[in-house]
């Protein structure tokens, strides 16, 4: 297999970045990191020097280019089947795929006022009322999740998936506004944190300039 190469903005808020870059860890499939310093006036240019869309993350494998975070986690998955990027069972992952699609497309408010930010630190943040129900949704899914496939872990399907990759962000910012969860939810939120590759990109995120 030729060399991985994923493209990734700051890890301080590429939320886009974050998903991938934590599934390849997730799965053991080595790569090659390349960070390009986001909202600066060359960005575009030195985005484009390696992803036709202008856009980060973008991972190439060989003469391949994937862009977009969503169709790269699909990609991850055909290399390694056996690490179980989607769920097995295929009921679980019909639910895992929408929820991760309905990530991939929605959330606006979520995603303007609670915007990812691993600088901050966590406190108790404010929001208008359209984030507040971005969020309730957010927490219907999991809790769905959870109860309905993740009870053979700790999971929104029990093992690491795809979805977790797309919530990851998600999580972060939930923990540092401080957003309310129930038990359930912050165990989910506490086990995301507590990956070894979720620690690293969040470490290294606190280092950048
Ligand atoms: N739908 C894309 C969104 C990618 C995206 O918006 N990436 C942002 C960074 S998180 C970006 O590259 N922005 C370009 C810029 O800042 O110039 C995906 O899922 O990968």
């Amino acid at each position: 297999m030729a060399e991985l190469t994923l493209v990734i903005g700051n890890k301080s808020f590429s939320s886009w970045s974050l998903r991938p870059w934590l599934a390849l860890k997730q799965i053991g499939l080595p790569f090659r990191e390349v960070l390009v310093l986001l909202r600066r006036p060359q960005t575009k240019a030195e985005i484009l020097r390696y992803s036709p869309s202008g856009k980060v993350p973008y991972l190439t494998d060989g003469s391949l280019g994937v862009w977009d975070s969503l169709a790269i986690l699909e990609y991850l998955n055909e290399l390694k089947p056996e690490a179980g990027l989607w769920p097995s069972d295929r009921g679980a992952r019909a639910v895992a795929r929408a929820g991760s699609a309905e990530m991939h497309s929605g959330f606006p408010a979520l995603r303007q006022h609670l915007s990812m930010d691993l600088k901050r630190k966590p406190a108790r943040g404010e929001w208008p009322s359209e984030a507040t129900a971005d969020i309730e949704r957010v927490r219907a899914i999991w809790t769905e999740c959870r109860q309905r496939f993740g009870s053979a872990g700790p999971f929104l399907f029990g093992g690491f998936t795809a979805a977790d990759a797309m919530y990851a962000p998600v999580v972060t910012r939930f923990h540092r506004y401080g957003v309310s969860l129930d038990r359930e939810l912050e165990a989910y939120r506490d086990a995301v944190l507590a990956l070894a590759a979720m620690r690293e990109w969040i470490d290294a995120a606190q280092k950048e300039s």
